[in-house]
Order: C-alpha cells, then sequence, then structure tokens
C-alpha cells in the first residue's frame, strides 16, 4: 500500500512514529515550508531559520537512505501557504492509499488535523508523538488522581518508571532532589566558558538569505546565528554542555550575568523540541556523565529534573487543557504589552539584557524567562494573551505545548494556581541577589518608592496591594503580606501612584 508520510518541522528525526515503518520503495515522505506556520506568530528569524534548516538536512538525509522525499520550499510557485493545502496538492500528485503522521505538538494543528480524513475522504493516521517519555493518556490518569497537581510528584514517577538516577527501588544519593545545594550567584571572578557554536553552512546560509527576503521586519537578528541544525550538530552541543558545564549545572541555574546569555545552560530546547535530540538519551548521557564521576548528584539530578520532571509535567498539563487553559486570565490582567518587550529599549538594565540578548541568540535562560520578562509582566498586569505570544515569537525553542503552561500557569498565574501554589512576584531584590544587573542599572534597587526607585519594587508593591484580597489567604504568602501589612497607608498610596504612572507612560505600539 502506497503510504503518503507527512513530517513536520518540529519533527525530524529519522524516530519519530511516522516513519517508523517506512517502506522507502513505495511511500513517499512530504515535508513543506508553509505560511501559516511561518506567519501564526511573528517567529525570531533565527527560529524559522533553524527549522527550515533542519527540515532541508533532514530531507537530504531521508533522500540518502533511499526514500522518495516530497519537499515544498516556501519560495516555490503554487505553494499554498498551509498543511491542509499542501497534503491536498500532495495527494493530488501521489494518489496514495493512506496519510501517515505524527500528532503535532500544538492543538491548533491537531485541530485541522483530525477533520484531514472527512477532507480527503481517505484513511489519515495520527500517531501518537513517542518522542515523550509520558504519553497524554498516562499523565490524565496520574492526574485524575490528584487535588493538586505537582511537578514534585509527578517526577519522582517518571523518575521510578524511566530508573533514571535510580538505587533499586530509592533515589539515587537517598533524596529525589537536591537544589538546597544549587541556585547560587554567579561567582566574581569567574568567566563563563565559551561554548561550542555552529556557524551556518551553505543550506543554512541560502536560507538565512530567503527568510531575510521573506520577514524582513520581523523580531530578532540574523547576525549571530549560530544553533546546530543537523542531529550530529545537536549530539556535539550535548556533549559540548555534558564536558564543560554539566558539571557546574544545579550551582549557576538561576545565576544572571551582564553579557553573558549562556552561562553553564544546557542549549538544548531547540534541539529536544524538534526532535533532533530525545529527552531519554540526554538524560542517560547526562547520568553516565553522573556515575563516570564527571558530574555531581546535585548537577546530573538538578538538570535531569527539568527534562523528566518540567518538561514532561508541562506537556501533560497542556494536553489535558486544552483548548480552554488558554482562556483564563485568573488576575484580570488586562495592560498592553509595552513596546519595550519589542525595542529592549528601557532604562532597566535587568530588562534590557534578557531583551537583547533574546533579540540576537532567540535565547535567555529559564530564570530571566521567569523571574526579569515573566516577572515584569506579571506584577505589570500585562494581559496574558500578549505576553504568551511574545513567549511563543521570540524564542529559538518555542512552541505553544511549553510554552503556554510556563507563561500562562507558571508567570502569570493565569490558571488560577492549576500549575504552581503562587504567583512568582518578586521585587527587584531578587534580581539584585541572583544577577549582577543592577549594579549597571540607574534605578536604585534598594529603593521602594520615589524619585530613582527600581520599576520592579514599586510595581511589586503595588501587585501585592492590588491582589490582597485574593492572595493574602494563600499559606504560601503569607509571610510577604505580612511585609504588606506594614505599609505605612501613605506609603501605600505613594506606592500605587508611582506604579500607575510608570506604567501609563510606557510606550505601547500594535504588535509586529
Ligand atoms: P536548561 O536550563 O539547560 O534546562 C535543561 C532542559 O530542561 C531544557 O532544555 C528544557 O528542555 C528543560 N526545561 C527546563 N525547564 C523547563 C520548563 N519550565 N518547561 C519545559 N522544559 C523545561 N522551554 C521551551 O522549551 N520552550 C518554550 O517555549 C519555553 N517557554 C518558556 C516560557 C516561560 C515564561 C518560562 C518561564 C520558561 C519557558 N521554557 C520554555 C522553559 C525553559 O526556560 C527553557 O526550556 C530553557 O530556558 C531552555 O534553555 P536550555 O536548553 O539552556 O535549558
Ligand atoms: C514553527 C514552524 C515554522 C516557523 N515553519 C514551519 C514550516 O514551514 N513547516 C513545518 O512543517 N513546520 C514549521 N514550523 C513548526 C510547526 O509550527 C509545528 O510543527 C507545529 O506548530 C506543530 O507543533
Ligand atoms: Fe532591574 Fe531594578 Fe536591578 Fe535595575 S535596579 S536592574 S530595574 S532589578
Amino acid at each position: 500500500m502506497r503510504t503518503l508520510r507527512l513530517v513536520l518541522g518540529d519533527q525530524v528525526s529519522r524516530h519519530v512514529a511516522a516513519l517508523r515503518d517506512l517502506d522507502t520503495e513505495r511511500d513517499v515522505v512530504m515535508m513543506c515550508e508553509v505560511q501559516d506556520e511561518i506567519a501564526y506568530v511573528p517567529h525570531h528569524r533565527q527560529k524559522i531559520v533553524l527549522i527550515l534548516s533542519a527540515m532541508r538536512y533532514f530531507r537530504d538525509e531521508l533522500r540518502r537512505e533511499g526514500a522518495t522525499v516530497h519537499y515544498v520550499t516556501l519560495d516555490e510557485p503554487g505553494n499554498s501557504g498551509s498543511f491542509t493545502g499542501e497534503l491536498k496538492r500532495a495527494i493530488e500528485k501521489f494518489t496514495p492509499q493512506q496519510v501517515v503522521v505524527t500528532a503535532p505538538g500544538e492543538y491548533r494543528v491537531w485541530d485541522a488535523m483530525r477533520h484531514w480524513e472527512a477532507t480527503f475522504g481517505l484513511p489519515v493516521e495520527i500517531r501518537r508523538d513517542d518522542r515523550f517519555i509520558c504519553t497524554a493518556t498516562r499523565f490524565r490518569q496520574w492526574a485524575r488522581q490528584r487535588q493538586s497537581l505537582r511537578m514534585e510528584f509527578f517526577y519522582r514517577d517518571m523518575r521510578r518508571e524511566t530508573g533514571l538516577l535510580m538505587d533499586g527501588d530509592r533515589p539515587e544519593g537517598g533524596a529525589w532532589n537536591f537544589d538546597a545545594e544549587n541556585r547560587k550567584p554567579w561567582p566574581k571572578r569567574e568567566t563563563p566558558p565559551a561554548r561550542r557554536r555552529f556557524p551556518p553552512d551553505t543550506i543554512t546560509r541560502e536560507v538565512m538569505a530567503l527568510v531575510e527576503r521573506h520577514c524582513p521586519d520581523t523580531f530578532g537578528t540574523l547576525d549571530a546565528f549560530d544553533w546546530a541544525v543537523t542531529r550530529q550538530g545537536a549530539l556535539d552541543a550535548l556533549d559540548d554542555f555534558v564536558i564543560h558545564s554539566l558539571p557546574f549545572f544545579g550551582r549557576s541555574q538561576d545565576a544572571m550575568k551582564r553579557d553573558a546569555p549562556f552561562l553553564h545552560h544546557g542549549l538544548i530546547s531547540a534541539y529536544l523540541n524538534i526532535g533532533l535530540l530525545t529527552a531519554r538519551e540526554t538524560c542517560q548521557r547526562v547520568e553516565q556523565a553522573y556515575r563516570d564521576g564527571h558530574a555531581p548528584l546535585n548537577a546530573a539530578e538538578g538538570f535531569i529534573r527539568q527534562i523528566i520532571g518540567w518538561r514532561e509535567y508541562i506537556r501533560g498539563v497542556y494536553w489535558l487543557k486544552m483548548p480552554t487553559y488558554a482562556h483564563g486570565n485568573a488576575l484580570e490582567a488586562t495592560r498592553p504589552l509595552p513596546w519595550l518587550y519589542w525595542s529592549g529599549e528601557t532604562t532597566m538594565e535587568c530588562m534590557a539584557q534578557s531583551i537583547g540578548q533574546t533579540r540576537d541568540h532567540a535565547y535567555a535562560h529559564h530564570i530571566q524567562r521567569l523571574m526579569v520578562t515573566g516577572n515584569f509582566a506579571l506584577i505589570a498586569g500585562i494581559a496574558p494573551v500578549e505576553v504568551e505570544r511574545w513567549y511563543l515569537a521570540v524564542f529559538i525553542d518555542a512552541y505553544e505545548w511549553v510554552e503556554l503552561p510556563n507563561t500562562h500557569g507558571m508567570v502569570l498565574f493565569a490558571d488560577d494556581g492549576l500549575l504552581s501554589s503562587k504567583p512568582y512576584a518578586a521585587s527587584g531584590a531578587y534580581i539584585n541577589r541572583m544577577s549582577d544587573y543592577c549594579g549597571a542599572c540607574v534605578h536604585d534597587v534598594k529603593k521602594r518608592q520615589g524619585d530613582g526607585a527600581c520599576p520592579f519594587n514599586f510595581l511589586y508593591w503595588d501587585f501585592m496591594l492590588r491582589h490582597e484580597d485574593r492572595l493574602a489567604h494563600n499559606p504560601r504568602m503569607a509571610l510577604a503580606y505580612k511585609n504588606v501589612a506594614r505599609l505605612p497607608p501613605a506609603e501605600r498610596d505613594a506606592i500605587r501612584a508611582q506604579a500607575r504612572s510608570f506604567l501609563d507612560d510606557l510606550p505601547t505600539r500594535p504588535a509586529p
């Protein structure tokens, strides 16, 4: 039976479910570069280049294996601009007896896919994406047994199921979590390691020219593009991380430093998310480094927890709650996204650093996303849909299944605490403790309000006052609200007034 096998841009793996039983003699593999996917948010140009380059390399790899690959480039005449339109054209051209595809990462695409069988009048098999360790069904069963969905318990189950860092049926080292040893500021005199980068070669340079022509005005520069675009490149990047940075991963996980975007982070989310690396092999490589004595347990455990814990949990929540998950707005946040998120022009050094490096590399690490750009959006009361669109656009690794729960739930508390037991609101003191940003900033991090005060300070206190009725009863906020109670009435008024005028003065423009 002749089968048409559709592979999406974030599925460029020979082991993806749709290619499992590929018959290179009879079947046709299809991939298409389409305008709908390029434009559904204004993606950073490096993200588009990564995806299209990885697709083109994967096409060539499959052809070397002898497969027939129907590949539609973005500028090909007749390109209909959508998955559905391209599938229609391919069905007319190859007259297959069935279509096979791997389930997509995003609900939006799944919603289109489930109509294909009726639209085209032939069998369309949507296969489970087995790149993930926990299936959506398994997560649903886990969630059904709980009153609250806390990641830590899910993570323990994943450790047991995968056997990663286990000592029989007990956790390696006698504890599930070694965070008490982690999360220190960056050591003052230490220079961050030079990370292995991958300068663009011919295929990538062609794609870069295409993207420059096609998306001249979208966010982000291409000048510093040096992400890996092949499976081998991604494996080399993982090796580089394990050798040079893994031993220090836990310690430096939350640290921030000026002009140092990567520190000891993995830089592998983009590869995991498009299929160039698998979660399991990445964790096994890290576990081996620990067992060989190359990395301490706190580092290996901390890293593995991010992947089999947070990453799998976040995906589970997405498929458990979509499509309604995105609709909530528990804190009734309505401000438009300030233009500084796109321009990077601001006197707040922490924001300028985090947004500037995002513009240059399509990358900011977790704490910058959570506690700088995310925290600002939370305490400023910016509308969730606007914040979510920004996060989905600007990062090299952004897909809705992982971006949305992180932004909507973890950062904005828009899901009313489904994902995290309290909002991650923080004043400038947190940023000052974990970074060297404040020393280079015109604002005074020690000042709560008044001339020159750090905006994170008066916005934080304004947030706490604004949401007192809703949050003061949360036991995890009790200590913070004790401090709120000590604020004299005149200072409360001053904080509120300064926050309002600061936010009202921030320029906004229609989003790109
Ligand atoms: P490391 O710091 O080296 O961590 C290792 C790996 O753990 C990452 O590669 C990633 O696969 C996984 N991981 C860690 N934390 C998370 C998490 N909270 N959720 C899911 N996976 C996690 N990650 C994405 O992959 N895509 C996104 O669109 C995305 N959006 C985010 C939005 C916000 C507001 C926040 C707070 C976090 C977001 N994250 C997202 C999670 C995290 O910030 C990135 O995975 C991480 O910064 C990627 O860089 P790294 O590979 O150097 O990660
Ligand atoms: C993100 C993206 C972009 C920018 N372009 C394409 C593309 O041209 N062709 C393609 O197959 N996939 C692309 N992608 C990835 C898809 O958006 C992704 O597969 C869906 O969001 C499903 O997760
Ligand atoms: Fe950011 Fe405030 Fe520190 Fe400036 S002083 S870098 S605005 S936290």
